[in-house]
């Protein structure tokens, strides 16, 4: 008989390994840990816990050998290059993600993605069901392992399931398009415990099953039907590493990069900044259509006042996503066109991805930082900025349809499809007196820093144990986050208009 596989007491599934695949110039593979907010979390837990992590390791075709790193165990998850196609470009990101961000643009229903789909989960859970130990905790991440939980379950009724969705959840009426909604609500309840960004998001998926299942529901729970076994919805909103990316930002290198940032730029009076995934969630048109109209305006001009716009590649396969970069590029060209001048452009755009180090820089050199998506689960550039301004400096507008918003009330809101609120959005955050900022920006850096990534991780594996029941509270000093107390905002929003 081979020798039984090691099983872990703790176990993540998530789309991606934590891993990013580098060849050397003589062919060998290496792994290089890819830097982000749920790693670092994860690792604070895993420190304490055996724990394994099941995800796909990003080529298409054979998977590597399940391998160790840097104190994880990491089992990957083959897909072929046609369940690239359809599991991951086409249901997620193509049937899902814009269902569950306001059908921004419209969703693409295709039967073939959906079995894609359903086969890549159970590939999933049979993975999970593999390493974990005996009562172990599975923590499954995001909307591409929704039937995840339920497929565990039926394999392993011994473990703790727990589910956290890192993008908004949609209101009843919008998920009902969906042809496959009562799998996916089912899927979802094999969990234990189901976390979500906003606590509205939490009231759409309760709302969801009493509706859409006809289950029974009270409050915070939803029991599932045939069983008396309860599911427990709530919301506790991801952060960031506020400690290991404000050492970063005090170091002196990149102190001094921020300085040459600036320099480089010809030391421009207002430097404003967007960094997004290039996105249509992310608002980057409506951010650019109130940019060109203040400068042709002449309310704000080059070279005083200049924006860098940061625009990380993403899912350059789907047609939604290429139609949206030549747009902006196009915008960008545009504006540039009309309104920079020679050594002093309007808008400097950078498709790249950059290391950490450069993006605590660029935070630190910009004086406004756009924050202004449709619709975001949380949007976490928005706590990278104020977590790298130690000095207190600069401003952070905010869009009110972002899970942050409901965490960072005292950001400079907007709305970004006012396109004149907007624009009055930025003025303030220009004009507002130095003094005012700083006191802005303490009370932002306070709420980060209070509810870091670590403490996130941590208040959810509670809940998680102790659902349906929550948790007993934090002790005192550490209050409850206040997005689980902020009420839904006043009045229908404009998603709800849209919708
Ligand atoms: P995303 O939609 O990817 O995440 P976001 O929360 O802003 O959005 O995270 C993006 C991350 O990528 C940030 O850490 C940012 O620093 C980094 N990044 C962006 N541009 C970069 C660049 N050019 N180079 C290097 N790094 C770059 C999803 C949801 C969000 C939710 C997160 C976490 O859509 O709403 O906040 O998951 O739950």
């Amino acid at each position: 008989m081979p020798p039984a596989r090691p099983t872990y007491d703790l176990v993540i599934a998530a789309n991606r390994l934590p891993v990013d695949k580098v060849v050397a110039d003589d062919g060998g593979v290496e792994w290089r840990r890819s830097p982000g907010g749920l790693v670092t979390a994860m690792e604070s837990v895993m420190r304490n816990q055996a724990g394994a992590w099941v995800g796909w390791a990003g080529d298409s075709g054979e998977a590597p050998e399940p391998f160790d790193e840097g104190g994880i165990h990491l089992h990957p998850v083959p897909l072929s290059a046609d369940e690239v196609r359809d599991y991951y470009e086409g249901f997620s990101n193509d049937t899902l993600w814009p269902i569950y961000h306001d059908v921004i643009v419209p969703a693409t229903f295709h039967r073939e993605w959906w079995s894609a789909y359903q086969a890549v989960n159970q590939r999933f859970a049979e993975a999970v069901a593999e390493v974990a130990a005996e009562g172990a905790t599975v923590w499954v991440q995001d909307y591409q392992l929704q039937l995840v939980p339920a497929l565990v379950r039926r394999l392993r009724p011994d473990v703790r399931i727990g589910w956290f969705d890192h993008i908004p959840f949609p209101p009843v009426e919008l998920f009902a398009q969906l042809p496959w909604r009562a799998q996916l609500l089912e899927g979802l309840l094999g969990a234990d415990f189901l976390g979500f960004q906003r606590q509205a998001d939490a009231r759409n998926f309760v709302r969801a099953c009493r509706q859409l299942l006809g289950a029974a529901t009270k409050r915070d729970r939803v029991t599932v039907e045939g069983s008396r076994r309860q599911v427990r919805a709530a919301a506790i909103p991801i952060s960031v590493d506020f400690q290991g990316l404000e050492e970063l930002a005090k170091r002196p290198d990149v102190r001094e990069r921020a300085r040459e940032i600036r320099a480089s730029l010809g030391d421009p009076e207002v430097l404003m900044l967007g960094v997004d995934r290039l996105d249509y969630t992310k608002g980057i048109r409506h951010r650019l259509k109130a940019y060109e109209e203040l400068l042709s305006e002449r309310r704000i001009g080059p070279p005083e006042v200049t924006l860098v716009q940061v625009a990380t590649p993403s899912r350059e396969r789907v047609d939604a996503y290429r139609q949206l970069r030549s747009e902006i590029e196009q915008t960008v060209g545009r504006i540039n066109g009309d309104l920079g001048r020679i050594g002093a452009p309007a808008v400097h755009y950078l498709h790249h991805s950059y290391p950490r180090e450069e993006m605590a820089a660029l935070f630190q050199a910009a004086d406004v930082m756009l924050v202004t998506p449709l619709r975001d689960g949380m949007n976490l550039v928005a706590k990278e900025y104020v977590t790298c301004r130690h000095d207190l400096g600069g401003a952070l507008v905010l869009s009110e349809f972002t899970g942050a918003w409901h965490e960072l009330h005292q950001a400079f809101a907007c709305n970004p499809h006012d396109i004149e609120g907007l624009k009055q959005a930025i003025l303030r955050a220009i004009n507002t007196p130095a003094k005012d900022k700083q006191r802005i920006m303490r009370a932002l850096r306070r709420r980060v820093a209070d509810h870091d990534v670590q403490r996130w991780a941590s208040r959810y594996l509670a809940a998680l144990a102790a659902a349906p029941e929550q948790p007993t509270p934090e002790p005192r000093g550490r209050p409850t986050p206040h997005a689980e107390e902020t009420p839904l905002m006043p009045g229908p929003t404009d998603a709800a208009a849209r919708a």
